[in-house]
C-alpha cells in the first residue's frame, strides 16, 4: 500500500521529536541530569507550567537521552496524530472516533528493521538504559511508562498492545501491573490453562500513534496495530521475532522480549498514579506477572521515552482524556441515544472520573436519558463516578459554561441522581483501600428541563446584528478572523436556528 505523503509525516519516536522540534514545541537539556527524582522532578515543574516536551540529552550513569512531556498540551497530541493543532481536545477526541469507526488498517511485515540494529541476548542489564525513578515513594525505577506491553491470543493470534507500567525488579526482569480485566490478563489466562509460559515484549520509544492506541480501550480481539494504522491510514511496519514468535513493530527504539511465568508473580511498586496518589500500600503485598527478558532489541543511538504520571495534568490524564472521550463518544452513537452535540472527559478529572455530555434536547426526560446511557456504556461504566449533562448551547470542554449551567439550571434535589453501584478501578484512592472494585456514580443535570412550559427568559443577542458584527469584525481595529462565526448559533435564540 503507498502511504499518502504529508508533510509532518510520524512513523517513529524521532520523526515525532523531529516535528516537535520543527514546531518550536521542544527544549533539549544539555546539563546532566540525575535519572533518580531529579528527571522527572523537572519534567513535573515543566509541565505544571505547560512547558514544552522536553529531551534529557545528557543522562547520568547513561548515553542514550531521555524523552518527556511528550503529550501535555493538546497542540503536541494533535501533532502526534498528524492532525490539525489548533483544534480542541473534544474535536480531536471526535476524529479519533471518526477514524477508528471507519475500518482498520492491519500491519504490514517489512524487511527494514531498525530496532534489531543491536541484539543482546547476554548479561543483559535493563539498567544499561536510562530508566527513571520518578517519585521518593516508588518502588524502583520503571522502565515502561510511555510504551506497551505486546502479548498474543494462542488460540487466534490477535497481538494485543496495553500500556501497563513495569518496574525494573532485576537486570533481566520486568514487573508488568496488567490490571484485572485488562487484554494482557485475558491471554495470560489462556497461557495458564494450557501449563505454557506467555511470550510477551515491552516496548519503549515508539511510534506515538502505537503508545495512544495501547492505552485506549480497544475492544478485544481487536489489534491495537490495526487502530493505530486506522489512525495513521497505513500500515504499521512489523516483523516476527524468532525468539517469542511475537510480531513487533520494527521502529522501535528499545523492545525487551521473554515470557511471563503465569504462574510466578514478584512484589511491585508502590508507583505514584495518575490519581496523584501512589497504588499499593506501603509494605503490604503487591503482587504482580513478571516478564523474564531473553533478548533486548535497539536501534543505534536509542531514545528511552518516559512519562511522569504523577498529578493532574500530564501525559496520562491527555492520553486518557482523548481516548475515553473517543470512545465514550462512540459508545453513545452506538447506543442510538439522539442529539449528542459533544462529549469531553476532562485531564483534569485524570481523563476518566467525570464526564460532560452537551445534548440538544427533544423530548421530557431526553438529559436524564444520557446521563444513564453515559453510565451503562462500556467506557462509561468503568470508573466514571460523575456525569455532567449541559444543554446544547454550551460545548462540553466549555468549564466555565458548565460551571454556569450548573449554578443557574440546576436544583440539586431535582438534578442529582445517585447510583449506587457501578465497576470501579483499584487505583481509586477515593475509594477504602480494600473496598475499590464497586463504586458509586452521581448524575448532574445541569439542563433545563425540556418539559418546563415557563422556561427563565435567556438573553441572546439579535443574530442579524451579530452576523453584520462578524462581517465588520476587521473594520474595528480586531486583528485575525471574527471569532464571531462559530458562535452564532449558540448566541442567539434556539427558534431562529434554521
Ligand atoms: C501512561 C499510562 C500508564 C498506564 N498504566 C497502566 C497499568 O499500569 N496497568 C493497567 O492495567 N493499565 C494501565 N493504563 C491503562 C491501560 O493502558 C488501558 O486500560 C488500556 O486499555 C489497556 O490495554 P488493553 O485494553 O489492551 O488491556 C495506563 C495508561 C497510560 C496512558
Ligand atoms: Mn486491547
Amino acid at each position: 500500500m503507498d502511504a499518502p505523503v504529508k508533510p509532518n509525516m510520524i512513523d517513529d519516536l524521532r520523526s515525532y521529536i523531529e516535528a516537535l522540534d520543527a514546531a518550536g514545541e521542544l527544549h533539549r537539556v544539555e546539563t546532566e541530569v540525575d535519572w533518580k527524582y531529579e528527571l522527572c522532578h523537572i519534567s513535573k515543574v515543566n509541565e505544571e507550567q505547560d512547558g514544552p516536551a522536553l529531551l534529557y540529552e545528557n543522562v547520568k550513569d547513561n548515553t542514550a537521552p531521555v524523552f518527556t512531556s511528550a503529550f501535555t498540551t493538546k497542540e503536541r497530541l494533535a501533532i502526534a496524530l498528524e492532525q490539525d493543532p489548533g483544534q480542541s481536545m473534544s474535536s480531536l477526541s471526535q476524529k479519533w472516533m471518526e477514524l477508528t469507526t471507519q475500518g482498520l488498517v492491519p500491519p504490514e511485515y517489512v524487511d527494514d528493521v531498525p530496532v534489531m540494529e543491536n541484539q543482546i541476548t547476554e548479561n543483559i542489564d535493563i539498567t544499561k538504559f536510562p530508566v527513571p525513578h520518578f517519585y521518593p515513594d516508588d518502588g524502583g525505577r520503571f522502565f515502561v511508562t510511555a510504551g506497551y506491553l505486546l502479548t498474543e491470543d494462542p488460540d487466534t493470534g490477535w497481538t494485543n498492545l496495553g500500556t501497563y507500567r513495569s518496574q525494573v525488579l532485576g537486570p533481566d526482569i520486568l514487573g508488568s501491573q496488567i490490571l484485572p480485566g485488562k487484554h494482557g490478563e485475558f491471554h495470560m489466562k489462556k497461557y495458564a490453562e494450557r501449563g505454557e509460559l506467555m511470550p510477551a515484549a515491552a516496548v519503549v520509544g515508539c511510534d506515538p500513534v502505537l503508545f495512544l492506541a495501547g492505552s485506549t480501550l480497544v475492544s478485544s480481539d481487536v489489534s491495537e496495530f490495526d487502530i493505530a494504522g486506522a489512525l495513521r491510514q497505513r500500515p504499521v511496519p512489523v516483523f516476527k521475532s524468532e525468539v517469542t514468535g511475537l510480531t513487533l513493530p520494527a521502529n522501535a527504539e528499545i523492545i525487551a522480549e521473554g515470557f511471563i511465568d503465569p504462574n510466578e508473580l514478584m512484589d511491585e511498586g508502590p508507583f505514584g498514579e495518575y490519581t496523584g496518589y501512589y497504588s499499593g500500600n506501603k509494605g503490604k503485598d503487591f503482587k504482580k506477572p513478571v516478564l523474564r527478558i531473553k533478548r533486548i532489541l535497539h536501534r543505534n543511538n536509542p531514545v528511552m521515552w518516559s512519562t511522569t504520571v504523577g498529578k493532574p495534568i500530564n501525559d496520562i490524564h491527555m492520553i486518557q482524556s482523548l481516548n475515553r472521550t473517543a470512545t465514550l463518544w462512540h459508545d453513545l452513537e452506538t447506543m442510538k441515544v439522539p442529539g449528542i452535540e459533544s462529549v469531553y472527559m476532562p485531564p483534569e478529572a485524570c481523563g476518566r472520573f467525570w464526564a460532560i455530555v452537551s445534548v440538544r434536547q427533544k423530548y421530557p426526560g431526553h438529559s436524564n436519558h444520557v446521563g444513564n446511557a453515559v453510565i451503562a456504556s462500556t467506557t462509561g461504566h468503568y470508573g466514571v463516578k460523575g456525569v455532567i449533562t449541559v444543554d446544547h448551547d454550551i460545548q462540553a470542554d466549555d468549564w466555565d459554561r458548565v460551571m454556569w449551567a450548573l449554578s443557574t439550571r440546576f436544583d440539586p434535589k431535582r438534578s442529582a441522581q445517585i447510583i449506587d453501584r457501578g465497576r470501579s478501578t483499584v487505583l481509586d484512592p477515593g475509594l477504602p483501600i480494600d473496598e475499590r472494585k464497586i463504586t458509586s456514580r452521581i448524575l448532574l443535570d445541569a439542563c433545563t428541563p425540556y418539559e418546563w412550559e415557563d422556561k427563565p427568559n435567556e438573553i441572546f443577542m439579535d443574530r442579524e446584528v451579530l452576523q453584520k458584527v462578524s462581517d465588520r469584525w476587521s473594520e474595528y481595529g480586531f486583528e485575525g478572523s471574527s471569532p464571531v462565526a462559530d458562535m452564532i448559533d449558540r448566541l442567539t435564540k434556539p427558534e431562529e436556528i434554521k
